[in-house]
């Protein structure tokens, strides 16, 4: 029996999909997000399944792979193309490797062009293909960096993907409008980038005129993940906090998600690290928070209740990311950044006092 579930990203609009063999109990995980981990781990508990690889479709610029942080707490095998440019993963993959979980597999097709390592992995009866960033739903990915090559990303689709039966369901990298999935069929037909009668020239001068700027966290997640996503330094993994459910960031910082600190705020001191002025301007405080600028925090750390949870918030989580840090090495370890600040908690709808409606 297959398993199948399509994992969102909503911060990198990044799909994570989970293969598994229901009877051989065993998973593979493409384009796992770094600070996904947790709840990726949690699903493949509940459903019973043991991780034995992660597979990245390529060396991606807009967010962290997860591969590392799996493969410390599930053992899982890091697999990645052998033209990615990395020699730390476990597995160096080649156009017509297979990769096996249970009684199924994947064949890995190469299909660069988005980036020089990009990969495409077909599912063994041909029903679904995983495309990465080299087909996206009704478009495809940018080859203005990374090695990309609009005449090798043409090729690619052309030959490797658009090959496949049309009734082949096409899962890919990310989507920015909402669509989850396509068929060769559907992208051979409405592709306005590929589809139809477009030629090799008409596609280039398409996409070297799509004058996008570059992804707001390439700086970060290019040389993180050709380190598969290790963090720099030899930082221990932190221990797993039992108070909630929180997500480690990539930065190092524990962070606990607006729906999560509605549900929890009555068991945690909430401590708004804002300016007094911004305490009550339009964006309001979340109600019963200490104030307690950053500037004072140092000093002034004594104040606060060493019994409870500590959750730290400001106007966009930037500061209050700076402030767990602070806490941790004051002793406090139970601490954990409100994840986008008092913007999130504005727009996700959630109660304040003050503040303008
Ligand atoms: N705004 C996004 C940019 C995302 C982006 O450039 N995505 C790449 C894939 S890694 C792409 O090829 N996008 C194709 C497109 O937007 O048409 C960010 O800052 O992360
Ligand atoms: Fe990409």
């Amino acid at each position: 029996m297959l398993i199948f579930r399509q994992l969102f990203d909503p911060s990198s609009s990044t799909y994570t999909y989970l293969l598994g063999d229901g009877h051989a109990h065993e998973a593979v995980l493409i384009d796992p997000v770094f600070e996904n981990e947790a709840r990726d781990r949690a699903l493949l508990r509940e459903l019973g399944l043991r991780l034995v690889a992660t597979l990245d479709t390529h060396v991606h610029a807009d967010h962290v792979t997860g591969a590392w942080l799996l493969k410390q707490h599930c053992g899982s095998q890091i697999l990645l193309s052998a033209d990615a440019g990395t020699t730390m993963a476990d597995r160096l993959l080649r156009h017509g490797d297979r990769i096996a979980f249970g009684a199924r597999h994947l064949d890995v097709r190469a299909t660069p062009g988005h980036t020089r390592g990009c990969l495409t992995y077909v599912l063994d009866d041909h029903g679904m293909a995983f495309t990465g960033d080299s087909l996206l739903i009704r478009g495809c990915g940018r080859t203005d960096f990374q090695q990309g090559s609009p005449e090798r990303l043409y090729r690619s689709v052309k030959e490797q993907i658009l090959t496949l039966p049309d009734t082949c369901l096409l899962y890919p990298g990310h989507d920015y409008r909402g669509l989850t999935v396509t068929s060769v069929g559907e992208e051979r037909r409405f592709n306005p980038r590929l589809g139809g009668d477009i030629n090799a020239a008409d596609f280039a001068g398409y996409m070297n005129h799509l004058g996008l700027p570059h992804p707001r966290l390439m700086n970060i997640a290019v040389p993180a993940n050709l380190r598969c996503g290790q963090p720099e330094g030899d930082a221990a993994l932190p221990p797993e906090p039992d108070w909630a459910p929180l997500t480690y960031s990539f930065g190092g910082v524990w962070e606990i998600q607006p729906a999560t600190l509605n549900e929890v705020a009555g068991q945690v001191q909430i401590l708004d690290v804002r300016e007094p002025g911004e305490f009550n301007d339009a964006l309001g405080h979340i109600r019963g928070a200490l104030l307690l600028p950053l500037a004072q925090l140092a000093a002034r750390v004594g104040e606060i209740d060493a019994g409870r949870p500590v959750v730290t918030v400001c106007r966009s989580g930037a500061r209050s990311a700076q402030a767990t840090v602070l806490l941790r090495k004051s002793g406090l370890e139970r601490v954990a950044n409100l994840a986008g600040g008092m913007l999130r908690w504005r727009a996700e709808a959630y109660p304040v006092e003050g503040g303008a409606d």
